[in-house]
């Protein structure tokens, strides 16, 4: 679990930085089964399609697994509560000298959470540093609500549309996420962040669980699905999904197809939350 100290330094700052939570072993497991599951991400025209990067813990026991580790879990609920669940997870992957980048955004942009409790764990599976592209965030930027966010389409963006918060930023005050493999981070839904290209000759491979605690719901007409990973709900605000027992076999693909559609299909009706994650 945090610390009184480390949980008020969440609050204030809207991020923690990495601490080691996954051992060599199970980074190097978690790396090795994301390198051979996650293809590339597929486009058509300028949507990201569904792919095995985004929501993997559908898909193979491995991210099931990792979505679910204890010590990420126990940092989770010191933050938000004991009542866990997994609303989105993203495999960010940057090729060796990789120009792709994300802008400057608040992730609550894109997922009509509210309230805005939602917390993304970074998990590295392998070094994270300025050099290859780490993540950089604005500290207390979160205090500063919703902002917005204009396209800006660029086939080296990660964010499907380029999507770039509006605000000026002093980026003299972002601080680097640097993290070792098997270090994890974790930033607020309305914490300002980005991460620049891979300088480096390695991949450098990271994955963002957005945790909720079951009170948050979702602010549109869809009806969406979470996967419950500690606790209870007594809310019912999301249909549980399962858990996949073989890598992607018609079960998990099934689950996956059906999440991942309701997902884009209340992206239509928030746009705001266009299909950015
Ligand atoms: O991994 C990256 O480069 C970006 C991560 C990110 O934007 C996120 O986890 O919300």
């Amino acid at each position: 679990m945090l610390t009184a100290t480390e949980i008020t330094r969440y609050t204030a700052d809207g991020y923690l930085p990495g601490r080691p939570l996954l051992t060599a072993h199970e980074t190097a497991f978690y790396r090795a089964g994301c390198e051979a599951g996650c293809g590339p991400i597929k486009r058509d025209g300028t949507r990201r399609q569904s792919s095995n990067r985004v929501k993997p813990y559908l898909l193979f026991p491995w991210a099931a697994a990792l979505v679910r580790h204890h010590r990420i879990l126990d940092c989770v609920q010191s933050l938000i509560g004991p009542d866990l669940m997994v609303f989105h997870t993203t495999v960010w992957l940057k090729e060796p000298y990789s120009e792709t980048f994300v802008p400057w955004h608040q992730d609550a942009t894109y997922f009509g959470l509210a309230p805005f409790e939602h917390v993304t764990a970074w998990v590295a599976l392998t070094d994270s540093t300025p050099e290859n592209g780490c993540v950089q965030i604005l500290p207390h930027s979160h205090t500063t609500g919703q902002r917005p966010h204009f396209d800006q389409p660029d086939p080296k963006a990660m964010l499907s549309r380029g999507q770039t918060l509006a605000d000026a930023i002093d980026e003299s005050r972002a601080v680097a996420l640097q993290l070792a493999a098997g270090e994890v981070s974790f930033h607020h839904t309305l914490a300002f962040h980005r991460s620049g290209i891979n300088r480096t000759g390695e991949r450098r491979i990271g994955i963002g669980v957005s945790y909720i605690p079951t009170r948050v719901r979702h602010v549109g007409t869809t009806r969406l699905s979470a996967t419950l990973v500690r606790g209870t709900d007594t809310y019912g605000n999301f249909d549980h999904e399962p858990t996949p027992l073989v890598d992607e076999d018609d079960a998990a693909l099934g689950a996956h197809a059906d999440s991942v559609g309701r997902f884009w299909k209340a992206s239509e009706s928030i746009p705001a939350m266009a299909l950015a994650h």
